[in-house]
């Protein structure tokens, strides 16, 4: 037989080829950051399985505990966050994990090189309604012998790599290693994410806000006045924009980001330093954003610029295309 030269189009390019093309690209590599690269891929698959059954496990529905947030914990809350710390302790790459569902840092391997932050499972307030749902993370370097708690307390513009994956009507992993967003979609039978959507790019401008128009009577004025603007008719401007809003960040953010047009959660009378969580959210989300070409604020300053000072802040977030963004900013400083 004849030598076969491989067609790309026949099978598509995989995660792990994708992450070890990245390492052998970089001079000094090791091997370790595709290494965990590829651990936080299996913790999404083996989440993605239990997820995808969960009606049929018997998995829905609250445990009746609380977390450190205060909110009731969901059981496939607590299977997602010990499915990451399990394979992210067992890679043997991080020296510090910290997780939205547990009170403190986890020290984990000594000598691993790595910090990974994590919301194991975003949205779950949709999980009983099968709505979309995600994981989101964030990997920074070790700074030994940096204590672990400062270790995770580091604005987001020392992030190395972050993404998230959206359980939804398929299952997409979307990361950033620092040159650019890359999307993967899971095929369930072979058990692989393949690349789906190489180098996204967020539109300048989009079409659509999204913002639980619910808190509207608790934004400050200014926040109250954007609203208006989103809704209001101009032609010329592209208003009003369409309204989405999915209540799952992750579902959210990922419409924002291949589509453009903006996400907000402000502060507001209820929440007066925004929802979101700073370490587990906004970080891994603004860094994907800003790779993309889009912008992430809290209404001030850049979120990738915010110092944490506590593993569980919250703080306003506010995503999407570089104009929407802008727009938005325009509106909190008074300028409109
Ligand atoms: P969580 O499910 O990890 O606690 O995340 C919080 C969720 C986000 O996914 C979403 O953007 C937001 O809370 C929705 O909040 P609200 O219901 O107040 O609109
Ligand atoms: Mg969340």
């Amino acid at each position: 037989m004849d030598s076969v030269s491989p067609n790309p189009s026949l099978i598509g390019t995989t995660l792990r080829e994708h992450v070890l093309a990245g390492m052998q690209a970089a001079p000094g590599a090791t091997g370790e950051f595709t290494s965990l690269l590829n651990h936080v891929s299996l913790a999404v698959r083996i989440i993605n399985s239990r997820v995808r059954a969960a009606g049929l496990a018997g998995l829905l529905g609250y445990t009746g505990e609380t977390n450190v947030q205060g909110e009731q914990v969901q059981k496939l809350d607590v299977y997602a966050n010990e499915v990451l710390l399990n394979v992210l302790t067992r890679s043997g790459h991080c020296g510090v994990i910290a997780s939205e569902e547990n009170d403190e840092p986890i020290y984990s391997n000594h000598g691993g090189k790595y910090v990974v932050l994590f919301d194991p499972l975003d949205g779950s307030s949709n999980i009983d309604t099968n709505v979309s749902i995600g994981t989101i993370f964030a990997v920074l370097r070790r700074r030994e012998p940096t204590p672990i708690v400062d270790d995770a307390l580091r604005p987001g513009r020392e992030i190395v790599a972050a993404g998230y994956a959206l359980y939804g009507p398929s299952t997409v992993f979307v990361l950033s290693t620092g040159h650019g967003v890359h999307a993967f979609t899971l095929d369930p039978n072979v058990g692989e994410f393949f690349l789906s959507m190489p180098n996204i790019r967020c539109p300048k401008k989009g079409n659509s806000y999204s913002v639980n128009e619910g808190n509207c009577a608790r934004w400050a004025p200014e926040i109250r006045k954007w609203s208006e603007h989103m809704k209001t008719e101009d032609k010329a401007g592209g208003y009003p924009y369409g309204h989405r809003y999915v209540g799952s960040l992750v579902a959210d953010a990922h419409r924002t980001l291949m589509k453009g047009g903006i996400f907000a959660y402000p502060e507001d009378s209820k929440s007066p330093t925004g929802k979101l969580r700073l370490l587990y959210e906004a970080n891994p989300m603004a860094y994907l954003f800003e790779q993309a070409g889009g912008a992430a604020t809290t209404g001030k300053h850049r979120i990738l610029d915010v110092q944490p000072t506590n593993v569980h802040q919250r703080v306003p977030l506010v995503l999407g295309s570089k104009d929407d963004v802008a727009v938005y900013k325009e509106f909190v400083e008074g300028k409109r």
